[in-house]
């Protein structure tokens, strides 16, 4: 049997060239290596734990099933799907609370940030939501879980829960590790570079959309924020904006850190933000023809998502049967 994959994208706005180069992009290489068994899905229940009008939840759903397609995910090769469609995922996460410890969720960094940036809604959901993450995971028996890097917390904490779980009741849990790129598991803000670069970010000028229009990428990335000195050198530390452009650069064109620090020796800023977005046009904008040639048609659109909750729901059935049988609930 071929190796599971799994991994889920909040319907909570327009993807960003973060999500994309920390994630997606892995989802297709993934899909191409052919040697998994890949589940990806819209996790449309993780979204409502911050509040938003049904139009626009219903709607940021759509587009971002749509826009999984359109980067390259073959609904025929992998199954994708929209986590609310398969009820076993609020289920299992049910159960799973009742084996995860207050203290262990309290740890978690992205409920800390979160709930201080909606400090007006800490709802229980927000705290749980690495839970509902754990359900998700091991509800497919997942043994590898591509995700960037803000989200290696939460794939530990799933596979502590299936250790415990399986500790009591035997081997239930496929145990789960994360996959994180070496180079874009965290691309940072243009505006900010020490913060990570952020789908619901209010600012525009920090992120790049999937389906920003070319102009628009391209002044985003002469006006992304840099240091004074102007040379094309990689650190991190020191130099957190153009070492993050470069990172983007090195994702897009296929360029190893050093080349381009060769190609760009002696030329300055002026040179490299125009030539990083280029690269991130030619990158994004097939994909953006394609999004919008898929949301002229939600007949398919639903039709796939169909396909793709039949498939997960009869794996996650045999999931929940074991998961039923094994803690002794009474089946008829
Ligand atoms: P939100 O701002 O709504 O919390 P988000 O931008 O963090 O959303 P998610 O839907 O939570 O996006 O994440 C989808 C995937 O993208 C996850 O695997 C996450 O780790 C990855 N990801 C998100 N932001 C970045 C980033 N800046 N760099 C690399 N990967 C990222
Ligand atoms: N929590 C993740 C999104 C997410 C996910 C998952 C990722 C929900 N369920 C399962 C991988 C596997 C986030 O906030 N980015």
């Amino acid at each position: 049997m071929k190796k599971r994959i799994l991994s889920g994208v909040q319907s909570s706005g327009t993807p960003t060239l973060g999500n994309y180069l920390g994630a997606f992009k892995n989802w297709v290489d993934l899909q191409n290596e052919g040697v998994y068994d890949c589940l990806y899905c819209v996790v449309d229940l993780h979204a409502i734990t911050v509040r938003r009008p049904p139009e626009e939840l219903r709607r940021q759903t759509y587009e971002m099933y749509a826009l999984l397609l359109a980067i390259g995910l073959d609904p025929k090769v992998n199954t994708l799907f929209v986590q609310s469609h398969v009820p076993a995922h609020a289920e299992l996460s049910w159960i799973l609370n009742c084996y995860t410890m207050y203290g262990e969720l309290s740890r978690m960094t992205q409920f800390k940030d979160k709930s201080a940036r909606h400090a007006g809604n800490v709802n229980a959901g927000l705290f749980t939501y690495p839970v509902l993450m754990a359900a998700d995971i091991l509800l497919y028996q997942a043994h590898l879980v591509p995700v960037g890097g803000d989200q290696k917390q939460h794939v530990e904490l799933s596979r502590d829960v299936a250790i415990r779980f399986n500790g009591i009741y035997g081997e239930v849990f496929t145990l789960p590790e994360p996959y994180i790129p070496p180079v874009g598991g965290r691309i940072m803000s243009l505006q900010d570079p020490t913060r990570k670069m952020d789908k619901s970010d209010p600012n525009p000028s920090a992120k790049i959309l999937l389906t920003e229009s070319d102009d628009s990428i391209l002044k985003k990335c002469k006006r992304a924020v840099t240091d004074s000195d102007s040379q094309v050198r990689y650190d991190p530390a020191t130099k957190p904006g153009v070492s993050n452009l470069m990172a983007i650069y090195a994702l897009a064109t296929g360029k190893t850190i050093p080349e381009i620090e060769n190609e760009f020796s002696g030329l300055g800023y002026g040179a490299f933000k125009p030539a990083v977005g280029q690269a991130v046009v030619a990158l994004l904008s097939p994909a953006r023809r394609e999004y919008e040639r898929l949301m002229a048609d939600i007949g398919y659109l639903e039709s796939v998502m169909r396909d793709g909750r039949d498939r997960a729901a009869a794996a996650a059935a045999a999931t929940m049967e074991k998961v039923r049988n094994a803690i002794g609930f009474v089946s008829l």
